[in-house]
């Protein structure tokens, strides 16, 4: 096969539009482009010159140009499926590309997503896309390629053997006509990932970059050596954690800052995101990067993703602060013992305010994730998270309702209380039948919570007593608090309607039940 041409497409949820709220609040979420998809995109660059990717999260997308493409690459998260979904059937409907997904939610849900694409390309595919290009193009004997199989037999697609490609999925039929799906095995992850995006490749990406809410970000490891029950990252990258070198880590950031800062508009949050689950799993590496980060002439300020372990590590807290981080971003999740252990997350309520204060008096911010809908949640969670927040000085959150992608064991023990499988909904809103609450009633705690922490009291708080980048941080994410509760309060019609739908089917059960119970009775009565 001939491939001249390859576009990549992130799917947005929701797509961008042309609106000047774009200038600040940019549309009711940061919408921080997929560095997983650039990364790839920048792999497959080197081997076809004419590679592109579109983002719906950055800028609207030149479709004649997608649909003129050989292949198409489709990355999705289990938000963005469904959006994803659409754009791969209509491409398939206009084109004659080769449309191939992949991404977190496709690799989980293969059989799902293989409905809408020609192939699955599964895990993490940084080494993986090359070798089937290559395989495409014609030999699968590339420079470099670890990939040995194959070869084509013919003039197509359709006679490329990939039956030993690891880690691919496609559709075939059997000897008797019948069609069913091959997986060839678990995808092997890649030997190095030190490979910096080519942030050019993104389509608009420099033009968008200088907005406010679009950060830098990099990514440095992969894998997490935990379990916790809801997390579909760790059952994605694995439990071995991989890591980039310090200098190339140094040198990505370097260029994602001048990437986005090089811009007439002024930025308002100069912050670069490293955005790894669990940056600190490898303690020796995180020093090494730390240090490199110190030595270098970077002069910066980061936040990160943690666990609650890292503060507790009084060398890993003072190098962090002179690196230039302002703020941990706790996977705090729960506040009660008992969620922590049902869910599998190792730690305790103690261990974590400890290492909340102790943050703290390093001189770093700790904001709290949290999720809602715990198998103990019950009604006033709300007020419980947000008098947590308020007590531990917890400077800022992001509040969620468990989510569950099959491939999780949530997903496996939950299947039952799923109100639907509108993926799209996966952005923190209530999808299940929490256990003492209705639907709708955890939607509002979500909400509640989010309104007494972002209240007006504390903005001004924070507004009087913060530094410059707090005081403008605070009041971005006031707004963005603000536009979320709106979303949520629409959700809630939707989901007391789904309430009322499941008391009508089961008043409908419980009447049937009745009705055969005194058919029954009379039945009895009459012999
Ligand atoms: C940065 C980030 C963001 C950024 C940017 C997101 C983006 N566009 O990538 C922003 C801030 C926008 C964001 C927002 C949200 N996020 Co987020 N985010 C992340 C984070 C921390 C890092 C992403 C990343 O760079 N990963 C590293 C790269 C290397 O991995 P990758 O992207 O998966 O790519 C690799 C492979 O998957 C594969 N691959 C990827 N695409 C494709 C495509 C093809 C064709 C192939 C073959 C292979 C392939 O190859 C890549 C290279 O190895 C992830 C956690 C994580 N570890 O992924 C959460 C994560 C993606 N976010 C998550 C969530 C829930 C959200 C929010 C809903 C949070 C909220 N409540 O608002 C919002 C959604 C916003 C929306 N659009 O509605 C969840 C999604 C869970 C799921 N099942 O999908 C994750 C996994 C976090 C978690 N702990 O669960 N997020
Ligand atoms: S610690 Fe974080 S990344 Fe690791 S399994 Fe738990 S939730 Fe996932």
């Amino acid at each position: 096969m001939e491939v001249r041409k390859v576009r990549f497409v992130e799917p947005g949820n929701l797509p961008y539009r042309r609106s000047p709220k774009n200038l600040y609040t940019y549309e009711r979420y940061i919408r921080n482009p997929s560095i997983g998809l650039l990364t790839l995109a920048t792999v497959v660059h080197g081997v076809v010159p004419d590679t592109l990717m579109y983002s719906e999260s950055i800028s609207y997308v030149n479709w004649d140009d997608v649909y003129d493409a050989d292949i198409v690459f489709i990355g999705i998260f289990t938000f963005n499926a469904n959006r994803g979904y659409e754009i791969a059937d209509r491409i398939r409907e206009r084109s004659d590309a080769l449309v191939v997904m992949g991404g977190l939610h496709a690799s989980l849900n293969y059989p799902e997503a293989i409905a809408h694409c020609d192939y699955v390309l599964l895990g993490e595919a940084d080494e993986s896309i090359r070798d089937f290009i290559c395989a495409l193009m014609g030999s699968g004997q590339d420079e470099g390629s670890s990939w040995r199989g194959g070869g084509s037999q013919g003039t197509g697609v359709r006679y490329i053997d990939f039956s030993n490609f690891p880690g691919l999925v496609y559709s075939a039929t059997n000897d008797a006509g019948d069609p069913h799906i091959v997986h060839t095995g678990n995808p092997k992850p890649p030997h190095n990932i030190d490979l910096i995006p080519d942030r050019d490749l993104l389509y608009r990406y420099r033009k968008m970059a200088g907005h406010s809410t679009l950060w830098p970000q990099v990514h440095a490891s992969r894998g997490c050596p935990h379990s916790c029950d809801y997390c579909a990252v760790v059952r994605h990258f694995g439990h071995r954690v991989r890591t980039r070198s310090p200098e190339n880590v140094v040198e990505d950031i370097r260029q994602a800052i001048n990437f986005h800062d090089r811009r007439l508009m002024p930025r308002f949050s100069k912050v670069c995101w490293i955005t790894d689950d669990n940056f600190f799993a490898d303690r020796a590496w995180a020093i090494s990067v730390l240090k490199a980060i110190i030595a270098s002439d970077i002069n910066y300020r980061f936040t990160i993703q943690a666990r609650y372990e890292v503060g507790l590590d009084d060398e890993m807290l003072d190098l962090l602060k002179r690196a230039g981080f302002i703020e941990l971003a706790m996977g705090i999740e729960f506040i009660e013992d008992r969620d922590f252990e049902t869910y599998h997350k190792k730690c305790s309520n103690e261990e974590v305010i400890r290492a909340i204060h102790n943050t703290q008096a390093h001189g770093l911010n700790v904001r709290g994730l949290f999720i809602f809908g715990a198998k103990h949640h019950t009604k006033g969670i709300g007020r419980q998270v947000a008098a947590f927040v308020e007590e531990h000085g917890i400077s800022g959150v992001l509040l969620q309702s468990m989510y569950f992608v099959p491939g999780t064991p949530v997903y496996e023990a939950s299947k039952g209380r799923l109100l639907h499988e509108d993926w799209s909904k996966c952005t923190g809103h209530v999808v299940h039948w929490p256990d003492n609450m209705r639907p709708a009633e955890l939607e509002q705690e979500v909400i509640e919570a989010s309104s007494l922490i972002y209240s007006k009291k504390n903005l001004w708080r924070k507004l009087l007593r913060r530094p410059w980048i707090e005081k403008v941080l605070a009041l971005g994410e006031h707004y963005w608090h603000k536009s979320i509760r709106s979303d949520m309060r629409k959700e809630l019609a939707y989901l007391k309607e789904l309430e009322n739908q499941t008391f009508q089917q089961q008043l409908a059960v419980q009447q049937l039940a009745v009705q055969q119970l005194a058919v029954q009775q009379l039945a009895q009565a009459l012999q």
